[in-house]
């Protein structure tokens, strides 16, 4: 599926704006067929946003299943000997669609797009309804997971539905991304995969141009960024070798643009897409983790799509403001912690030059040990499994041409000590390297709850051995001896150097923060000042630098960003080193200074 962009024979209308909204209380919305006439008794609704933080209802920021959203929209008259797609970029968590009253597509993941073809329902030169059901809804088998607690006890209402067992992340609902309708031919370029290598000073480009349809012959230009034409190419599979070729560098990107089009016997166009492409390499060592040859080190972050009032609701005004503060700050990279971003969101990294740690929503796949087991029969193989597969799939057929993601990440902080969860990810991981063997393949890590975490766990051990880099959350002197700065250089260089010793394999600190309140002060630091999280960065970053396996640091959290309520949560995760308003706590202060004077590439 193509991110959907303009050409001289295709064309994007966004149908962004307000939409009608209705949130189906009784869950009658499928029973009574309320996709087959207008919806009645709306409300107005901004798309893409999250729902939640829209209104002053309680009831519809926390509610729990079906929401109806509904919108009137025209297609020109001369789209009707095309092909017409409504294209949703994505709805939190499941959702289907009908165009007036027919159902044209339902999907299941909360940040993937999706789309239906609309040719045949669709009216031309006069109104159309479209009508979508969202359902955010999480369980066993869903990613993220969640499980949903209906109480029996007298002390709580029937109908009393609370999300349980959630990440630490608010689970913010609605449509998402922007929904659009495209407009191709009816022979249409389906789909196009890149890959790229470097021979000395010159680019290799090797793809391969799916056609739906059939065509006489398809034609290749690749343009620099002046539009000159590099290179040209025949047919539908091929190289491109470029000439001493500019690489995609890390914060220098350069990005070329293979335009393919589609030829008719008579010689006549039918089709016509244009792709950034990054020429550049990725590899690994013991020690080291390599683009373009040169070893790397990732500075920045793990973030999330969160803000103010829109919730997950992408937004180009706050996406535009995070890369400016991650080129302000120093950073190189940051990780889609706990699922896959935007398009728009990916895009941008490719332009700026910004590294990508892609990430599957495969959170809350973890629990303490002392909990019956997550990965049996029941609860999550089989069935759950095959969702992964699924959203893995889906991630890889999005994002497989973004220069700017290295690694894909299977899941953050699962279970990985049960024994079945091994089986389990060796699956997904084998999965993902037959989609994509160009990339490296990671599984984000944790201490064993309830463990003093300055051990490897052991029965990690059997899920590293699979895995390119060993990437970990590491939470000394908050989660673990709270308070006791001076301890982290002991324990953080003992637990570092045993992961490296065990695994021979370079070792990311995907996780490491304080929780922050901006503006409290106390000298020496207790936690939750600023002071605290300064001086912890610092002590982290003291240890990191001696040791040469290691491969880099992302501050948990870009941002301070929304949670569900819970005693350790003072109005959401303050470990941002900004704020949720996007402005900088001292600790920002800290890393501006050591990102931007950083020796290592
Ligand atoms: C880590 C999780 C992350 C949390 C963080 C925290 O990966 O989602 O927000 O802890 O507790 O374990 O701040």
């Amino acid at each position: 599926m193509l991110y959907p962009r303009e050409s001289e024979t295709r064309q994007v209308k966004d149908l962004s704006g307000i939409w009608n909204f209705k949130i189906d209380k009784n869950n009658e919305g499928f029973v009574k067929k309320w996709f087959s006439q207008p919806l009645g008794n709306t409300m107005e609704m901004p798309v893409p946003a999250s729902y939640n933080d829209i209104t002053q209802d309680k009831y519809i920021r926390d509610h729990v299943g079906y929401v109806w959203y509904e919108k009137v929209f025209f297609v020109p008259k001369d789209w009707r000997d095309c092909r017409t797609v409504l294209r949703v970029g994505s709805a939190s968590h499941h959702a289907t669609v009908w165009i007036n009253g027919k159902e044209v597509v339902s999907h299941r993941g909360g940040f993937l797009p999706f789309e239906g073809d609309i040719s045949e329902v669709v009216q031309f030169g006069n109104a159309n309804r479209v009508t979508l059901a969202v359902d955010n809804t999480l369980d066993n088998y869903t990613l993220p997971r969640g499980e949903i607690q209906t109480s029996k006890d007298e002390m709580h209402p029937e109908n009393h539905r609370v999300l349980v067992n959630f990440c630490d992340f608010y689970n913010y609902s609605g449509i998402h991304r922007p929904v659009r309708l495209i407009l191709t031919p009816k022979i249409y370029i389906a789909d196009v995969i890149v890959t790229t290598d470097i021979n000395e000073t010159d680019g290799i480009i090797d793809y391969k141009v799916i056609i739906n349809g059939s065509a006489a012959s398809i034609q290749i230009n690749l343009l620099d960024k002046d539009g000159h034409i590099v290179i040209h190419g025949q047919g539908a599979k091929g190289r491109l070798e470029v000439k001493n070729a500019k690489l995609w560098e890390p914060r220098n990107a350069y990005l070329y643009t293979m335009e393919m089009k589609a030829f008719a016997e008579n010689g006549s166009l039918i089709d016509v897409y244009r792709l950034p492409v990054g020429i550049r390499t990725i590899k690994v060592t013991d020690k080291q983790f390599l683009i373009n040859g040169k070893p790397f080190y990732f500075k920045g972050f793990g973030k999330h799509e969160d803000s103010d009032i829109r919730g997950k609701g992408h937004d180009d005004v706050i996406n535009t403001k995070d890369f400016n503060l991650m080129k302000w700050i120093g950073a190189n990279s940051f990780r889609t912690s706990h699922y896959p971003y935007s398009e728009e969101i990916m895009n941008m990294a490719d332009r700026l030059g910004i590294v990508v740690i892609d990430e599957c929503p495969a959170v809350g796949l973890g629990d303490v040990p002392a909990n019956p087991p997550i990965f049996t029969e029941e609860r999550i193989n089989g069935k759950g499994m095959e969702h992964h597969l699924q959203v893995m799939r889906e991630m890889i057929q999005r994002d497989k041409n973004h220069p700017c993601v290295v690694m894909w990440s299977l899941a953050n902080e699962s279970s990985t000590w049960e024994k079945n969860s091994i089986k389990y990810f060796k699956r997904i991981i084998d999965e993902t390297r037959k989609l994509d063997p160009t990339r490296m393949v990671t599984i984000v890590l944790h201490s064993m709850p309830g463990q003093k975490g300055i051990q490897p766990e052991l029965r990690e051990r059997g899920i590293c051995k699979y895995l390119d880099v060993v990437c970990v959350n590491r939470y000394f002197s908050w989660y673990l001896d709270s308070g006791q700065l001076d301890l982290i250089p002991l324990q953080l260089e003992y637990d570092m150097k045993q992961w490296y010793k065990r695994f021979n394999k370079p070792v990311l600190l995907t996780e490491y923060g304080a929780d922050t309140i901006a503006g409290l002060h106390q000298d020496p630091p207790v936690m939750f000042t600023e002071e605290y999280q300064c001086e912890m960065l610092d002590l982290y970053h003291k240890t990191l630098d001696k040791l040469d396996f290691a491969i880099g640091e992302h501050v948990w959290n870009f941002a301070d960003f929304a949670t569900k309520q819970r005693i350790v949560r003072a109005v959401g995760n303050k470990k941002g080193i900004f704020t949720r308003q996007r402005q900088p706590k001292s600790a920002a202060f800290l890393l501006k200074k050591r990102w931007e004077n950083f020796s290592k590439y």
